[in-house]
């Protein structure tokens, strides 16, 4: 059993939007270019905060997987990890809501000519925000279809100026044992800090994502900004971030330390490379009953394999 009877949550965390149940049209609508016109439409009454502000008029992007159905909002909001709330998949969906979200500021440092703290709605009035349709492929074998809202991170490269130093990019979580009651205990070492060489970083479809199906992001999906990078297993997209940081060498990021011979560096979503203690060649959508076959990158072969030409991606999975 891939998915468990959801939890009891409170009700404004998963009141969907009424829009993703015409799913199947909207995605049509899309796909033969009604695209940004309807898509503001769409997207006319989810939550108070959408309909006022920087979500009331998402752009559609041609970086979306059109031909995908959507995963249910609720799968999505109930069956997750993010660890400082508990190891279980619900931990996420039931702990979440002790996150307080503002205020909420990220700081950018290292190698930067001038280190820089962005309020998050300082980020939310600069970033125009887009809808992205992304896959998203978990190393323990689940996979999902997602309307993230965001914008590329290379965006916010415009705002800071990495050095000449700046090879690698860190992205760290927040760790606050008064709101992540999990964070007192060692499951990882906390903060959960991810990472990025900086050529995959700048790369287009690297996304800081601040909501999902038209609205703000929910706190157990890392609210209020986090990373997702759809070609990569989903550990590398970390959430809840308040420390970006741009670093010389290649760091150690937390699921590395947790488990070397398990989570590589790179962990590009790799149907060919196993993992230790299972095969990776397949994956089961949530809500899906049949699994499929898992594709090198997620999918986004086409744009991302250049980024590791001449590599051994045995050796660097
Ligand atoms: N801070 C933090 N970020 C995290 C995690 C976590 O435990 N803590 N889990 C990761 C893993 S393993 C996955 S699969 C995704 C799951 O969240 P999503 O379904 O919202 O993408 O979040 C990633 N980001
Ligand atoms: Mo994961």
């Amino acid at each position: 059993m891939l998915i468990r009877k959801p939890p009891t949550i409170p009700g404004s965390e998963i009141t969907p939007p009424a829009v993703y149940a015409g799913r199947r049209d909207f995605v049509r609508a899309l796909a033969i270019g009604l695209g940004s016109a309807s898509l503001g439409l769409a997207h006319a009454a989810p939550s108070p905060d959408a309909k006022s502000g920087p979500f009331a008029k998402l752009l559609s992007s041609p970086l979306s997987a059109r031909d995908e159905t959507l995963t249910p909002y609720k799968s999505m909001t109930t069956y997750g990890n993010f660890y400082e709330f508990g190891p279980d998949k619900d931990s996420p969906a039931k702990n979440a809501h002790r996150l307080r979200t503002r205020p909420w500021s990220v700081t950018v440092d290292g190698e930067v000519k001038t280190a820089k703290t962005f309020g998050i709605d300082d980020i939310l009035s600069w970033a125009a925000l887009e809808e992205r349709i992304y896959r998203l492929r978990c190393v323990e074998g689940w996979s999902a279809v997602v309307p993230w809202v965001g914008f590329s991170f290379s965006e916010l490269l415009k705002r800071v100026e990495p050095t000449g130093n700046a090879k690698y990019v860190e992205f760290w979580s927040l760790a606050d044992p008064e709101q992540m009651p999990y964070v007192r205990i060692p499951l990882l070492d906390w903060p959960y800090v991810e990472a990025l060489r900086m050529d995959e970083a700048r790369h287009p479809l690297t996304m800081l994502a601040v909501g999902m199906y038209g609205e703000v992001m929910p706190k157990q999906n890392g609210a209020p900004i986090r990373l997702v990078v759809p070609w990569k297993y989903g550990f590398k997209s970390a959430k809840s971030i308040v420390r970006i940081r741009f670093v010389e060498k290649q760091p150690q990021t937390a699921w590395m330390k947790a488990g070397p011979d398990e989570y590589g560096f790179y962990s590009n979503v790799n149907p060919d490379v196993p993992h230790r203690r299972w095969s990776q060649a397949s994956e089961r959508r949530l809500g899906d009953f049949l699994k499929r076959k898992t594709l090198p990158f997620n999918g986004y072969a086409d744009q991302v394999a250049g980024l590791y030409a001449g590599m051994d991606l045995r050796k660097n999975f």
